[in-house]
C-alpha cells in the first residue's frame, strides 16, 4: 500500500449543491457502502453517480431511502488517504482521515529497520502522525529487549511514540488503547507481526460487530476482506485492514521526501542549492548535521536508499 497526501479539491471535493445528513463510511464494497449516521444506525448506501468511491473513514452526506438504506449525496473533503496500486499498477484509495499509524514490528519475523523507515516517511509524508508497536515482546528476553530498545532509540529520540505490547501475554494492551483514544488510527506492519491479533485484543466484540455489519451488507461476512472502521470501547477509531502489509511509498519528489524524516526538517533550506536533494551536493547542510551526529546515520541511509529507488524509476 502506498501514501500520499490527500489532493485537496483535485479527487475529492464537498459538493456545495449537495444536501442530506452526515455519516462516515465504514467499510467499501464497491457499489455499496455500509455507513453509520450520527445516532449509530448503520445503513446501506448506494452513492449518486460520479460521485468519488468512497473509502472506509471518508465523511459523507446522505439522504434516507428504503429502511436501512441510504443514498450517498456527497463525500466530504479528504483530510489524508492511504492508497495503493491495484492489480493493474493504478493508485487505489483504501481508507482515509486517519490521523494516527501504527507501524507494527517484531522479532518475529525479523525486524528490518529500512523496512520501518519507509512506513515511517509514508505516515509523515501522508501528514498522520506514526506510532511503533513492538509486539511479541514475550519472545523477548532481558538481553533481547535491551538489544530492541537500543535499536529503537533513535525513534524515541525523534519523538514517536514507542510501545511494547504482547497479545500472547496481555502485555501493554492498556498503553496502546491509551495511544488510540482520540484518534483514527491504521495498522500497518509486515505480514506475521501479529495485526489481526492486535485488533482481537482491542476489540473484544469484534466477532459480535462483524456480524452485525455482513447483516446489513447482506454480504456475508465480508468484513475481512476490505478496510474496515471499528470504534473502539475507549474512544477513538481503529481501521483494520487486510492489505497493509504491501504499504510502501508512491514516487514523491525528492524534496519532499526529506520532509518524511521530521529530523531532517531543522537542516532543509539551510544547504547551499536550493533544490539540494541532499545526496552528495557541496554544502550540503543536512549531510553536515550526519557528520556531527546531530541526524542518526542509520536514518540518512534509509533517506538515500528510498532517494535512489525514486529517481531509478
Ligand atoms: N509470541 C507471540 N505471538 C504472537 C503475538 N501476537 C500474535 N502472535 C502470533 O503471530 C502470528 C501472526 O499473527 P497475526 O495477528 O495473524 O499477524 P498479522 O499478519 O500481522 O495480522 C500468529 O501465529 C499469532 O498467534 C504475541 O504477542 N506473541
Ligand atoms: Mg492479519
Ligand atoms: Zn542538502
Amino acid at each position: 500500500m502506498a501514501a500520499r497526501r490527500a489532493r485537496r479539491s483535485r479527487h475529492v471535493q464537498s459538493q456545495p449543491a449537495a444536501s442530506g445528513q452526515p455519516g462516515l463510511v465504514l467499510a467499501n464494497y464497491g457499489q455499496v457502502s455500509l455507513v453509520e449516521g450520527e445516532d449509530g444506525r448503520i445503513l446501506r448506501c448506494h452513492q449518486r453517480r460520479r460521485l468519488p468511491r468512497c473509502v472506509c473513514g471518508d465523511r459523507v452526506l446522505w439522504e434516507a431511502g428504503n429502511p436501512r438504506e441510504g443514498i450517498i449525496t456527497a463525500v466530504l473533503e479528504r483530510h489524508t488517504s492511504l492508497v495503493r496500486p491495484d492489480a493493474n499498477g493504478r493508485e487505489r484509495t483504501v481508507a482515509a482521515n486517519m490521523d494516527q499509524v501504527v507501524v507494527v514490528v517484531a522479532c518475529r519475523p525479523a525486524f528490518e529497520a529500512g523496512m520501518l523507515d519507509r512506513y515511517l516517511v509514508a505516515t509523515e509524508l501522508i501528514g498522520a502522525s506514526p506510532v511503533l508497536v513492538v509486539n511479541k515482546s514475550d519472545l523477548l528476553d532481558e538481553d533481547g529487549r535491551a538489544a530492541m530498545e537500543q535499536q529503537l532509540q533513535r525513534y524515541r529520540a525523534i519523538g514517536y511514540p514507542l510501545l511494547f505490547t504482547s497479545t500472547h501475554r496481555n502485555d501493554g494492551l492498556g498503553a496502546l488503547h491509551r495511544q488510540l483514544r482520540a484518534h483514527t488510527s491504521i495498522l500497518v506492519g509486515q505480514s506475521g507481526v501479529g495485526k489481526s491479533s492486535l485488533v482481537q485484543a482491542l476489540l473484544p466484540d469484534l466477532d459480535i460487530r462483524t456480524g452485525e455489519l455482513s447483516q446489513v451488507t447482506g454480504l456475508g461476512r465480508h468484513t475481512t476482506t476490505v478496510a474496515t472502521l471499528y470504534h473502539l470501547p475507549d474512544g477513538g477509531d481503529l481501521i483494520d485492514s487486510p492489505g497493509v502489509r504491501d504499504f510502501t511509498l508512491l514516487p514523491v519528489p525528492v524534496e519532499e521526501l526529506a520532509r518524511g524524516f521530521p529530523e531532517f526538517r531543522p537542516f532543509l533550506g539551510q544547504c547551499r542549492f536550493h533544490n539540494c536533494r541532499h545526496l552528495g551536493e557541496p554544502g550540503c547542510a543536512v549531510r553536515e548535521a550526519v557528520r556531527a551526529g546531530q541526524i542518526d546515520a542509520r536514518r540518512y541511509e534509509s533517506y538515500t536508499d528510498i532517494a535512489r529507488t525514486m529517481t531509478s524509476r
